[in-house]
């Protein structure tokens, strides 16, 4: 989503060995499921966020003091704001967590820990919120509540009604639960723009978002004529619910962690209008790749149908499986058993496509002290080999990942 933005990743060199073209094939999958999702790393939060009256603006980052991750899931166990993009009309929400998944688990349970449901007009620890308050130049429009049709502002917390929203236009979704401290580093919130409606994100290690959507083919003839900006190409993907505090969409890169790997994750994404009944699932973060802008890619779609409603979401396991899936049996109960799930998901494989699943590279990304032209390394361990190369890069082969593409991790510029 963001790599459709102004953001210019100057990355170093990222050399892609001939890898063979039908290993990047894409085909129709049932459900699709990354697996070992997870590393350790770090990101470097943002530490000053301020617009300007002439439309420039402010913005830092420390670059000697890294945000340390680790850990199963990471860095999607930190807290994700959500985020949907026309033509989108959104009927359920829900964020589920649970003390413990594994993929095809038959024992424990989830609890529903925030809902939406448009037919009812209820929004439980819900914050409908987009990029709709003052402009900026430098760091696009500040974040702030929508109204019930879920792209102009409102005043207050609003439920979003039965709308749907049109192509190119996005809206996000985040808790209830609002920052208590002002802007700081040190606060609940860490460093936010100031004037915005300032909530929480979905946080935790183990956690499910679903969706009950209805994502209509945009045949009108005002976007026709604009067709190659975003039209008809809905999506639903997560981001570090830090970024949109800052900066979304900045044309400063200091104004967002998003480009130091603070995590996206693409669920349903249509990415271009060829392929506008595709979703795909892509992650934006450092685990075994350097171009960011392009992310990790799953060779494999789900089907878009724009003529019905879709259910299905991301299931983020406690053994590091990422598992995307769209199924009509998906309810949203206040608790989901765990075999309930477990069985939405096992019955697609024997649908067109079944399973295609992809192992993530075992990545510590090293040197984690940084001065400005900084230089991060990283070492492999059981998955992947590494050798140190000139300039403290490291050059890693993921093996069990895209077996003939070669990595460089270089320089990262910030
Ligand atoms: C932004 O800052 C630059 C350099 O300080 C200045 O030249 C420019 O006039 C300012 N305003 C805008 C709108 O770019
Ligand atoms: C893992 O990350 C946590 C923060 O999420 C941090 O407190 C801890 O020191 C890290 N552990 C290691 C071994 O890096
Ligand atoms: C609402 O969401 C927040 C996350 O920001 C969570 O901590 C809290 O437990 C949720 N409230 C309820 C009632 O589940
Ligand atoms: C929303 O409105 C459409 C008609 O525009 C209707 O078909 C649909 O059932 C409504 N959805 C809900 C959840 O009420
Ligand atoms: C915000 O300002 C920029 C630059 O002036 C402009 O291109 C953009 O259309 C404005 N956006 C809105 C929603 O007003
Ligand atoms: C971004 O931050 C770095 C380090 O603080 C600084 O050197 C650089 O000039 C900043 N870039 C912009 C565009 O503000
Ligand atoms: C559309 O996106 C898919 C998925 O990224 C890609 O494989 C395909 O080449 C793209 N098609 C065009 C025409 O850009
Ligand atoms: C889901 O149900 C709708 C009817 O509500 C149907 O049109 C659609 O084909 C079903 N989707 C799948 C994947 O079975
Ligand atoms: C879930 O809710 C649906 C309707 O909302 C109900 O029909 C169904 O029995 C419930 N399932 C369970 C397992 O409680
Ligand atoms: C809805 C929309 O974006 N319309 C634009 C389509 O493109 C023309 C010119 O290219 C603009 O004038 C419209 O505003």
């Amino acid at each position: 989503m963001i790599s459709s933005t102004l953001f210019t990743i100057l990355s170093s060199l990222v050399i892609q060995v001939a890898s063979d073209d039908s290993s990047k094939y894409s085909s129709e999958a049932s459900f699709v499921q990354f697996d070992q999702l997870g590393f350790s790393g770090r990101y470097f939060p943002v530490t000053e966020v301020e617009a300007l009256s002439d439309g420039n603006c402010t913005c830092s980052k420390d670059l000697d003091n890294p945000l340390i991750f680790n850990g199963t899931n990471s860095p999607f166990n930190e807290e994700l704001s959500v985020h949907l993009r026309g033509p989108m009309n959104l009927r359920k929400f829900a964020w589920y967590v649970a003390d413990e998944y594994e993929y095809g688990s038959t024992s424990g349970s989830w609890t529903r820990a925030a809902y939406y449901d448009s037919e009812a007009g209820t929004a439980d620890n819900v914050t409908f919120l987009g990029n709709v308050g003052a402009n900026n130049t430098c760091l696009g429009n500040a974040l702030n509540y929508v109204s019930e049709d879920g792209v102009t502002e409102a005043s207050e917390s609003t439920v979003l009604g039965n709308i749907t929203v049109p192509s190119n236009e996005e809206f996000a979704i985040y808790s209830g639960t609002k920052c208590s401290d002002p802007s700081s580093l040190d606060g609940d919130c860490g460093v936010y723009r100031d004037g915005i409606d300032a909530y929480h994100g979905f946080p935790g290690t183990v956690k499910a978002f679903l969706f009950e959507f209805w994502s209509p083919s945009d045949l009108s003839e005002e976007s026709l004529k604009n067709k190659t900006w975003n039209y008809d190409m809905p999506g639903i993907w997560l981001l570090n619910a830090e970024i949109p505090r800052t900066a979304q969409y900045p044309l400063n890169g200091n104004c967002s962690a998003w480009n130091t790997g603070a995590g996206e994750f693409d669920i349903f994404e249509v990415m271009n209008v060829t392929e506008r009944n595709h979703f795909y699932t892509t992650i934006h973060d450092y685990q075994g790749i350097e171009d960011l802008g392009t992310g990790i890619e799953m060779y494999a779609y789900l089907e878009r149908t724009p003529e019905s409603v879709m259910r299905g979401g991301l299931v983020l396991g406690s053994d590091g499986t990422a598992t995307v899936f769209l199924s009509n049996s998906t309810t949203f109960n206040e608790t989901i058993d765990s075999s309930d799930l477990s069985s939405w998901i096992s019955s697609l494989k024997g649908e067109d496509g079944g399973e295609h699943s992809q192992e993530l590279p075992s990545i510590t990304l090293g040197a984690l002290e940084s001065t400005s032209g900084s230089s991060s390394t990283a070492t492999g361990s059981s998955s992947s080999s590494s050798s140190k190369s000139k300039g403290g890069a490291a050059v890693v082969q993921a093996s069990n990942w895209l077996s003939s593409v070669l990595f460089i991790l270089g320089a990262m510029v910030l």
